[in-house]
């Protein structure tokens, strides 16, 4: 009899402190929307794994890639819900959520990509932050997601009167379609996953992307001239959910924060090698790349597109001018 109920003490015992466990221990998950194999997808996983490592297994991250869970929109809205606790997210469509994040998608506002590095990690990434965070969203570590140009199937574009009258692809961001208008062509804001069916079946006559996601997608395959223009420089966020990065401990956030940081590395080195080798791949496929001689008219187009944002954001522009006077 005493040992039946030392026994079953024993396990009464062992079963509350499992409870306890499972209390404290937390099950993440997370959103991506490229396809294995891509830098952002393998650095996600790497996040993962650092992280169980870490804090010992408390906390947990189940990555769902491919964009299974849904569109970025409505992704990004479910990390600042709480739906989901963890994304990895390009800037150009949590800008008109975060006006501060809205300025990274200022065409042409980044000289190049360690130019955007150098402000993003100085005040200007700070500034950035806060306001993402002000709306939910915490960035924990910054990714690359290079330059972005044009594409098309049909011409090199050179000048901005190549682009007039072309349908064009663009992310959801009022700035963007500002960018398409002020070329002279027609934007199409539309979700990444129906890009290519609707360049295939000239919905759209182009759209813009940086190499590797020209690439993974497959749209080089039905949109063959790529030309350099590298109008957009934006960053991505490994992003967290502001309430539950808030209620973590020091300690936690310490060791969510480093793990963010290291998959940030890992994906950068793994993000430059595959931007050689997306493009090497598209061009032995038959890509048509040209060069633009003088980007300085696609510039000057973008004029009202900068006075749009500073009129709607009068506050904002210490940061733009942060920004273009940063070395
Ligand atoms: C890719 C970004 C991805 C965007 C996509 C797009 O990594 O987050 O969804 O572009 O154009 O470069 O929608």
């Amino acid at each position: 009899m005493y040992q039946k109920l030392s026994k079953s003490l024993i396990g009464a015992v062992a079963a509350l402190t499992m409870l306890g466990t499972a209390a404290t221990a937390a099950d993440w998950r997370g959103w991506n929307i490229h396809v294995d194999g891509y830098p952002n997808t393998v650095a996600m996983d790497k996040f993962a794994e650092l992280l169980a490592e870490k804090t010992n297994g408390e906390i947990t991250l189940q990555m769902f890639h491919g964009g299974t869970l849904g569109s970025q929109l409505d992704a990004i809205e479910q990390v600042r819900l709480g739906g989901l606790e963890i994304g990895n997210f390009n800037l150009g469509p949590i800008g008109p959520i975060a006006a501060e994040a809205n300025v990274v998608s200022l065409p042409f506002i980044f000289k190049d990509v360690p130019h955007m590095f150098r402000v993003l990690n100085g005040e200007g990434g700070e500034k950035i932050a806060e306001g993402m965070a002000a709306k939910g969203l915490v960035p924990l570590a910054w990714y690359d997601a290079g330059a972005r140009s044009f594409y098309n199937g049909t011409k090199p574009i050179n000048v901005p009167e190549d682009v007039t009258g072309m349908k064009v692809r663009v992310m959801n961001n009022d700035l963007y379609s500002g960018m398409i208008s002020e070329l002279g062509g027609n934007p199409s804001p539309m979700a990444f996953a129906e890009v290519y069916q609707s360049l295939k079946t000239g919905v759209v006559d182009g759209a813009e992307n940086n190499w590797p996601s020209y690439e993974s997608t497959g749209h080089f395959e039905v949109a063959g001239f790529y030309s350099l223009s590298q109008h957009l420089i934006i960053p991505e966020c490994l992003c967290i959910n502001a309430d539950v990065y808030n209620g973590l401990s020091d300690d936690m956030k310490a060791a969510v924060k480093e793990a963010a940081m290291e998959s940030a590395t890992v994906q950068q080195e793994l993000w430059a090698a595959r931007e050689m080798s997306s493009r090497e791949m598209v061009e032995k496929a038959g890509v048509v790349t040209n060069e633009i001689a003088n980007k300085v008219p696609f510039q000057e187009a973008m004029v009202p597109v900068y006075a749009a944002y500073l009129e709607a954001n009068p506050n904002l522009r210490p940061l733009v001018e942060l920004i273009q006077s940063t070395d």
